[in-house]
């Protein structure tokens, strides 16, 4: 099971209100406790951090804000004495608008070998005052910003998919893959166990920056067809991070890929290429048993043919938390229960994001000057991006900050999670947190989670799959009470009553 760590908004020793990576230190025996094997920490490399880190400045090093790279080390001294594995994660696809690349590309000026390394374009019409192509930023707004030219005028425009402050790396460009298996050589032989790759389906761009055909009213809408991600020539590059990856043979790599299509997805995870990738089907799917099989299908058959290992997660710091995709209150807390037991039923590797083992919900309501995504300034104010699901965590106490920090959270915690704390719930057997801890060690101890898997007959409205094991896994998502086949109850994610399981639950059985 890997556990996502955002330290932004994880633990904070320093007073500052942001989470840091000495305060991801004092937690970890927290982390062992719940059973974590391995610790995705989201980037804490040099970074301005106008996406939260996403924007990296200088890859080889780690930001003050998190303590400096000396803090890295001892993670990963004091995880790896606590038999946990720690994965960072990388961010190929672009640089920060600081690196000192870009900034001397901007020097440069047009047609330099500076400028060569990211992708700089004149602008079309007379005066080159429209952008080269028609692409939009994820973030809103155009995926290209004009620079000012050193005699003063508009110049050349660059390529941004995502935050002005995050210019698009050419990776045709030799230079770019080079430094890159720098950085990955850099923080493995520092002891790192492996990455978690940003944008894995980007870096690759198609041949002359075609206009897209349709442009997205959404956001964060998936097209196959997006000729910003998924082109071909992405596979080439992730063959070389690959065999940087060979020469550290206990290493991972796990890719975020947002493709659809199964075949596609799939060529991700080929042998030489990345050992995982990111499968978001299953934080996609409402909560409804017909839609959780097929996506529970398609994720397996994604990497049936590669042989890879399937993945699964609910949620994200890009995601809204599942609690309140599935309808909040205390129907979503029963839905999410049930949610994450079916997950660590199904054969593979189990991500969970900070925060989801307490069950927070997502904060919809931070003012708006809080708000610090830039999809909020990007957007024009129509979109308040993805804060709402990185609140910092509630560690105990009665009111905010909940000992996240001594100082004021970078975001502001509501009052209400009193009850969700930590502290909390750990004294109480039916917590969230408990539940989480209780399904984590019977996954990690018993045979029967062993084997593939295959479809159990199950009353309408319920989804039921047997282990090769031998472990029954029931999901009764209808708004009554069913009755439990035959077996043994090892787990169940609502109290039964009787061989009665509750709406809204899972059971596990042998
Ligand atoms: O996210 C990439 C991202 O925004 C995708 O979810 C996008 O919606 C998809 O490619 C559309 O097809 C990653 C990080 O997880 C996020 O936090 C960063 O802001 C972003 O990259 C930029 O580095």
């Amino acid at each position: 099971m890997f556990y996502q760590v955002y330290p932004r908004s994880f633990a904070d020793s320093g007073g500052d209100g942001v989470g840091d990576l000495g305060g991801l230190r004092d937690k970890l025996g927290y982390l062992e406790l719940l059973g974590v094997n391995a610790l995705w920490i989201c980037p804490v490399m040099r970074s301005p951090m106008a996406d939260g880190g996403y924007d990296v400045s200088d890859p080889r090093d780690i930001d003050p804000l998190f303590g400096g790279i000396g803090a890295l080390e001892e993670i990963i001294a004091e995880a790896h004495d606590r038999d946990m594995r720690v994965t960072m994660d990388l961010v190929p696809n672009h640089t920060s608008d600081q690196h000192p690349w870009f900034r001397a590309a901007l020097a440069a000026g047009p047609g330099s070998p500076e400028r060569a390394r990211y992708w700089f374009r004149d602008g079309r019409g007379p005066d080159g005052a429209v952008p080269p192509n028609n692409w939009p930023s994820i973030f809103g707004g155009p995926a290209w910003t004009r620079v000012t030219e050193a005699d003063g005028r508009p110049g050349q425009w660059y390529l941004h998919i995502f935050a002005a402050e995050q210019p698009d790396l050419n990776w045709e460009n030799p230079d770019v893959a080079a430094d890159f298996e720098q950085t990955l050589r850099f923080w493995l032989d520092r002891g790192v166990d492996g990455f978690r790759l940003d944008v894995a389906h980007g870096m690759a761009k198609p041949e002359g920056l075609p206009d897209m055909e349709h442009i997205p009213t959404q956001m964060l809408h998936l097209d196959d067809d997006d000729p910003r991600f998924n082109n071909p020539g992405v596979h080439e590059i992730h063959r070389r991070i690959r065999k940087v990856m060979d020469e550290y043979p206990h290493a991972v790599s796990i890719g975020e890929v947002w493709v659809n299509d199964n075949t596609r997805f799939g060529e991700y995870v080929r042998p030489d290429e990345l050992h995982l990738a990111f499968n978001f089907r299953l934080a996609q799917t409402p909560f409804h048993p017909d839609r959780i099989r097929v996506a529970v299908d398609n994720s397996l058959h994604a990497v049936d043919g590669v042989a890879a290992s399937p993945t699964w997660t609910l949620s994200n710091h890009d995601i809204e938390r599942e609690v309140t995709r599935y309808g909040g209150g205390p129907v979503g807390q029963a839905r999410a229960r049930a949610m994450i037991m079916l997950e660590l039923a199904l054969p593979g590797a189990v991500f969970v994001y900070n925060g989801a083992e307490l069950g927070l919900p997502n904060v919809d309501d931070l003012p708006e000057d809080a708000l610090r995504d830039p999809t909020w300034e990007r957007s024009g104010h129509t979109e308040r991006g993805r804060d709402g699901c990185r609140v910092p965590l509630p560690w105990e106490g009665e009111r905010p900050p909940f000992g996240f920090t001594t100082g004021r959270p970078w975001l502001p915690m509501p009052p209400e999670w009193a009850a969700l704390t930590v502290e909390a719930q750990l004294e109480r057997l039916d917590s969230m947190l408990s539940l989480y801890r209780m399904a984590i060690e019977t996954r990690a101890v018993r045979p029967e989670f062993a084997g593939g898997l295959e479809w159990y007959g199950s009353p309408p409205g319920c989804l039921a799959f047997r282990r090769a094991g031998g472990l029954l896994c029931v999901l009764n998502a209808t708004d009554a009470p069913i009755l439990l086949p035959a077996g043994d109850v090892l787990l169940t994610s609502a109290p039964i009553n009787g061989r009665k399981l509750p709406a809204n639950s899972t059971a596990w059985l042998v």
